[in-house]
């Protein structure tokens, strides 16, 4: 039986750093706030709703018609693609983007680190339910460390006796001023699967830029993407390890009209720049082994518009 938010702020809560409570559609969130940054994570899904450093603007996006209720991914944050990414890649009828995003997990552990930082530790384990849907044992961890920069690191075991294979990816929503005129570097000359055209493969020549529906999965690539954002006057850097996809994705307005928790012109004031394994790019572990999908987001003020 889960702990109600008492008993985990008995065991986890830190004063004046960490606290859980029971969020929007009670579901019980913790609430993390040091001298470098503001952050909230909800149990359901492990899923960091919002991470702030201090003088910045909300680095991370939600949507004003996110639903928060059991079973429901919240649009916005940092949903966790687990263990398959997008469809099922043999049953449409299991749910889009796997199934941890909508579990509850239990928290670990909460430490205030000595550089003045927080980490959270969260678990989640394979259960009679999660094997009908997918017949491996596993243990899943997320880490987060909250400081100047947002440190998420998901950490796939395989606690079986056979290997399984995965995709997956950290969703990441980012916060931009105008989505049309922001610029994405670190994919060029990267090749592309187009969802908004069959899947075609293309090579992106230049920094991506969005002016329509954009749903790209870039392959084999391991590099550190640049959101460059001069209506807001910043840049967000997103560094990764153990992640050989980026995927980009933005609705734009008819896409957007069409998803019920998307508010129309929303679409405006987001992009997601997703941490991947996807598409050709499948994950492999061996029992007893382990596959650790990290990255760490910054954000840098620009003092002039470029
Ligand atoms: O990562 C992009 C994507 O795969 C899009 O195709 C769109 O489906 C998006 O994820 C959101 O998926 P969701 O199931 O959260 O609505």
């Amino acid at each position: 039986m889960a702990l109600n938010v008492d008993e985990l702020n008995e065991r986890f809560g830190i004063a004046g750093q960490v606290h859980l409570v029971n969020g929007p559609g009670d579901l019980p969130q913790i609430q993390i706030e040091n001298m470098h940054a503001r952050a909230v994570i909800a149990l359901q899904g492990a899923h960091v709703i919002t991470f702030q450093p201090h003088h910045h603007q909300p680095v991370l996006w939600v949507s004003e018609r996110a639903i928060y209720a059991p079973g429901k991914a919240i649009r916005g944050g940092i949903p966790i693609c687990w263990p398959w990414f997008g469809q099922h890649p043999g049953d449409p009828s299991k749910p889009m983007h796997g199934f941890v995003r909508t579990q509850r997990w239990t928290v670990e552990q909460t430490t205030a680190l000595a550089d003045r930082t927080t980490r959270i530790e969260l678990g989640f384990t394979d259960s009679p339910e999660t094997r009908r849907l997918w017949p491996f044992p596993f243990r899943l961890q997320l880490n987060v460390t909250v400081g100047q920069s947002l440190d998420v690191e998901l950490v796939a075991q395989n606690t079986g006796s056979a290997a399984f294979s995965y995709t997956g990816a950290l969703h990441n929503y980012f916060t931009v001023g105008d989505v049309s005129g922001v610029t994405i570097s670190g994919l060029e000359d990267t090749a592309y699967l187009d969802k908004t055209d069959e899947f075609k493969r293309n090579m992106q020549n230049g920094p991506v830029t969005i002016s329509s529906e954009t749903d790209r999965v870039y392959l084999d690539t391991t590099n550190s993407c640049t959101i460059e954002d001069p209506q807001l006057r910043r840049q967000i850097v997103i560094a990764k390890h153990g992640s050989r996809t980026t995927v980009v994705w933005n609705p734009w307005q008819e896409k957007a009209r069409a998803i019920a928790d998307f508010s129309p012109n929303e679409y405006t004031a987001m992009v997601c720049v997703e941490t991947a394994n996807a598409g050709d790019d499948i994950v492999t572990v061996a029992p007893g082994e382990e596959q650790r999908l990290h990255e760490n987001i910054s954000v840098m003020s620009r003092k002039t518009a470029r």
